[in-house]
């Protein structure tokens, strides 16, 4: 019995779910969204963290039937969004490299969408730099590809990897997602808090939003405000949740 096999079966035996984590608008005060985070509960393992199955997930290429699967359900969350009246909202969906070098990568999302009905200006996709960054060219492409199909795009854990600042421009995105060991620095250290401003002012120069991830306490909020962070994520407001605490948090009062 190893991981591999049992996730092989994940999808069929419905083990997979989604959680949620708001993405709280800072100026408004209030929810724009969500980022969809994956959760596996095996019936021999228990639950198995991210961390230990998506590797797992993209060297055996189930990351492909996955992230499609992940795409249907959230597809079918939105549904029940609206219902609820958050017509407006968008969800983030975690797309990584071995997905998004796939030929038919663009394709098969835009298909999902149709068969589902659901409009593609309510999918944010979050890649990270080291996917977008070691064929920038072909990324180029195929986020002009995403962009035109009306994805949102974003640049997730911005900072860690090795970013190119003239692709950066390039890259038809719109948000950068700063990443969360940065936020965590402001925290300790006062000096710290400048690398998250000359983030934001470079994001801002670019003409791209900015999400904080990773936002724990009062004080670093305020300092994102400060900065004018559009969008902030973290442990403050919520950690990822299933989609029915999700909706009970929305109807909270914060
Ligand atoms: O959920 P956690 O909070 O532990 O997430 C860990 C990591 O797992 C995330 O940073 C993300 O990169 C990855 N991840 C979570 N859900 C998905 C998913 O649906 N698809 C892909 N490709 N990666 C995901
Ligand atoms: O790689 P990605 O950025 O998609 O990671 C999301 C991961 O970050 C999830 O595993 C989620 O549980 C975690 N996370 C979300 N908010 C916080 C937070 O405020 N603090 C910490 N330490 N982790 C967080
Ligand atoms: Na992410
Ligand atoms: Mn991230």
């Amino acid at each position: 019995l190893t991981i591999e096999m049992e996730l092989r079966k994940a999808i069929e035996r419905q083990e997979l779910s989604i959680h949620y984590q708001p993405k709280v608008d800072v100026k408004r005060n209030k929810a724009a969204g969500a980022e969809a985070l994956l959760r596996w509960n095996n019936q021999h393992f228990g639950e198995v963290p991210p961390s230990v199955f998506i590797p797992i997930a993209e060297e055996t290429g189930l990351i492909i039937p996955i992230g499609e699967w992940v795409l249907h359900q959230v597809c079918r969350d939105l549904t029940t969004l609206d219902q609820y009246g958050f017509a407006d909202f968008s969800i983030a969906v975690n797309v990584s490299a071995v997905q998004f070098s796939q030929d038919r990568f663009v394709e098969s999302f835009r298909s999902i969408l149709f068969e589902e009905n659901m409009s593609a200006r309510r999918i944010e996709l979050e890649l990270t730099e080291s996917t977008v960054m070691p064929d920038a060219r072909m990324a180029v492409q195929r986020l002009t590809q995403l962009k035109t199909s009306g994805f949102k795009l974003s640049i997730d854990d911005f900072g860690t990897g090795y970013s190119s600042f003239s692709y950066l421009k390039r890259f038809p995105i719109d948000y950068l997602k700063i990443d969360r060991s940065f936020i965590k620095m402001m925290d300790q250290y006062d000096e710290d808090s400048s690398i998250v401003e000359a983030i934001i002012t470079m994001a801002h120069r670019l003409r791209l939003k900015v999400v904080a991830e990773g936002v724990e306490n009062k004080r670093q909020l305020e300092l994102l405000k400060k900065e004018s962070c559009e969008i902030v994520q973290g442990y403050y407001y919520s950690k990822p949740v299933p989609l029915s605490a999700f909706i009970d948090f929305l109807f909270m009062e914060w």
